[in-house]
């Protein structure tokens, strides 16, 4: 059974899924994007009051990296909170005038090994296997094709973290994701892709620390503002800056977002800080809705400027 305060198996993700579809099918639609490597099935999940409207999009998605727990049980979360709260179909409300595309769990192969045995748990990239020898997977967030391989990669494909793949979107799932930001790119305003861990919210460009997107301003500002948001909520702040100032690497979903898509608004969400890749799974139910309000917030900010 669901617990949305527990670290899921994706079949119950799915399930999950389909159970909210079911239940609020005027507001909650599900769009098949195909497979992953392994076969698993990828479904966009569309929150939306009025369809038809021509609404701004935000574009959410989670668990590029497989050990990174709390980003697919994040998207899930929003999904419940977004789908289930009658006032926010109201005027005023979440859902009135934004419309919601997440996509909770982009690795869904590399997620599933690190639940099968402890030794697996570190587990970062896809399950792809793009070579005669060993060695399997691609870091999916080096796998873009935008800047692809100009820093912050490695060739090798037997690198355990940052393998950028044989060529830029080598790997079903960064396909897909690609799919869903070109085929919306008229209505898509703002992508969050989200990780863990180190609470930090940057935005491009992540494949170098040397320039800024000459839009870097506003990108800041929408960041500082969903921060604040966290942190009155009784959360912590995150750590705004670009990407690339962190640490500069390449071929990064929020870049290829940002200059190859075309959306305005772009960011890598870090989630939790003081666990590393172990957020205990007692404090998802104190620690998720603080999330909840940065989200809250870029919605409000999104709906004002477009
Ligand atoms: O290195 C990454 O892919 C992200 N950090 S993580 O620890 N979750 O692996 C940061 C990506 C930031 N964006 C770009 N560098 N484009
Ligand atoms: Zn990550």
């Amino acid at each position: 059974s669901f617990n949305i305060y527990e670290y899921n198996s994706y079949a119950n993700m799915l399930e999950f899924m389909e159970t909210v579809a079911r239940r609020f099918p005027d507001l909650v639609t599900l769009q098949n994007l195909g497979k992953s490597y392994e076969g698993r099935k990828m479904n966009l999940v569309k929150i939306s009051s009025n369809p038809n409207a021509g609404n701004p999009i935000i574009f959410v998605d989670g668990g590029i990296h497989g050990r990174e727990w709390v980003a697919p049980a994040m998207a899930l979360y929003l999904i419940h909170r977004l789908s289930s709260e009658p006032a926010n179909r109201r005027s005023g409300g979440e859902l009135d005038g934004v419309d919601w595309y997440i996509l909770p769990l982009v690795n869904p192969d590399g997620y599933e090994y690190t639940r099968s045995s402890k030794s697996n748990r570190m587990w970062r990239k896809t399950r792809s296997k793009h070579t005669e020898n060993d060695c399997y997977g691609v870091d999916g967030n080096r796998n873009y094709g935008f800047k692809w391989g100009v820093s912050g990669i490695s060739h090798d494909p037997c690198h355990k973290e940052t393998f950028a793949g044989p060529r830029p979107f080598s790997e079903p799932e960064t396909q897909m994701v690609r799919n869903v930001m070109m085929d919306n790119k008229k209505n898509m305003k703002l992508y969050v892709s989200l990780h863990s861990y180190g609470q930090y919210l940057v935005y491009p460009w992540g494949y170098t620390g040397e320039i800024l997107p000459k839009e870097w301003k506003r990108l800041d500002n929408m960041a500082r503002v969903v921060s604040q948001a966290v942190v009155k909520a009784g959360g912590l702040p995150f750590k705004v800056m670009s990407a690339g100032k962190w640490y500069p690497a390449a071929g990064g979903s929020d870049d290829f977002a940002f200059g190859g898509a075309g959306i305005p608004y772009s960011y890598t969400m870090e989630l939790t800080d003081g666990y590393e890749f172990t957020f205990p799974e007692s404090r998802l139910r104190n620690t998720l809705p603080t999330f909840y309000e940065g989200f809250k917030s870029f919605g409000s900010q999104i709906k004002k400027e477009f």
